[in-house]
């Protein structure tokens, strides 16, 4: 079974990616899955609570890590994809390699998920050649020396450069531009500046043109923010009550999805999100008053979405003229009647 089908339609909110790390010595969740019994128990539970992607991965990528035999990698992920797929679970498969993804999608893998910035031609080639779901994440160099990478005149406008160079070779490989989503990949060779920054100019990637997939999920520079007094920062496992604000942050941003640890919790920030900006759509109009809501177009600039100076992706495309959802699957205005 392949679950990819619709995972790119306009949905009218956010969708929710939930991790599940088959690692030994993944930075937060590293060896909480230690069999794929486990593991595939952990991605049920993610999709029962509301996520609508499932995101298996067999090698950490924490800053330092060093690489994975690719036969292990598949060892690890292979019978959880497996499992998950054959329960109807939409599964993303994180790996950088051309033989895991073609394994993983075989297996019923919906997406690809490289977060090596494309670096690999072939596994371009898998993607394009099963047409599925590719994500593109920002980096730069390998697990082992990004942290030595990190250096940055302009945050912004190099990693769009980057991404859009990057893409080229996605598109030159075959893969279709429509199924190609853009990560801008916090704490990937990024400091905890560099992130801050890119979460608040998420309008400058989303105008390449692609849905966004953030990842804040636990990262360390929550805990950098959540210091104590003593500036030690705050545990990976401490971390999700922050995660749960990005969440609602990236949601009101109208990004296509975010990738969590704790799927209820994302889940449930996004239904907040999604029935706020549906009261703020009922307040745009007189009641009884207007256009029938299908025909809607905004009455007035919503005000949570054109304070300048506040990202915005879902109204930096214009080109789109869905009401309620852009092509990239953000959505710029709240009428979920029409999505
Ligand atoms: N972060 C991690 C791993 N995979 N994939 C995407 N697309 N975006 C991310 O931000 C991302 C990722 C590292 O976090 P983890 O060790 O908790 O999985």
């Amino acid at each position: 079974m392949q679950a990819s089908r619709g995972l790119l339609e306009p949905l009218g909110r956010t969708r929710v990616m939930g991790v599940v790390n088959v690692t030994p010595d993944s930075f937060s969740d590293g060896g909480a899955y230690p069999t794929a019994v486990d593991a595939v128990r952990a991605g049920l539970a993610m999709a029962a609570e509301g996520a609508d992607i499932v995101d298996v991965g067999g090698e950490s990528t924490r800053p330092g890590a060093g690489r994975v035999d690719p036969a292990e990698e598949l060892r690890r992920v292979l019978p959880v994809v497996t499992e998950l797929a054959a329960a109807g679970v939409a599964v993303s498969v994180d790996t950088t390699r051309p033989a895991v993804a073609e394994a993983a999608l075989a297996a019923g893998a919906a997406v690809i998920n490289d977060v090596s910035g494309a670096a690999d031609r072939d596994l371009l080639a898998v993607a394009a050649e099963r047409a599925v779901p590719y994500v593109l994440m920002h980096t730069r160099g390998v697990s082992a020396d990004m942290a030595t990478r990190a250096v940055y005149g302009d945050v912004v406008s190099e990693v769009v450069a980057e991404l859009r160079e990057r893409l080229d070779a996605v598109f030159a490989a075959g893969i279709a531009p429509e199924r190609v989503i853009v990560d801008p990949g916090i704490g990937f060779a990024k400091e905890s500046g560099h992130n801050w920054t890119l979460l608040a100019h998420l309008d400058a990637i989303a105008a390449l043109g692609h849905p966004l997939l953030v990842g804040t999920s636990r990262k360390s520079f929550l805990g950098s923010l959540l210091a104590d007094a003593d500036e030690r920062p705050r545990p990976a496992g401490e971390r999700d009550d922050a995660t749960q604000a990005t969440t609602a942050l990236l949601a009101a941003d109208g990004v296509w999805a975010v990738r969590v640890h704790a799927v209820r919790a994302a889940a449930d920030a996004v239904r907040v999100v999604q029935a706020w900006r549906e009261a703020r759509e009922r307040r745009a109009w007189p009641a009884g008053g207007g256009p029938a809501p299908a025909e809607r177009t905004p009455a007035r600039p919503d005000s949570a979405v054109s304070d300048p100076g506040r990202s915005n992706p879902g109204t930096s495309d214009p080109g789109v003229t869905d009401p309620g959802v852009s092509a990239r699957g953000a959505f710029r205005l709240p009428p979920t009647s029409a999505v």
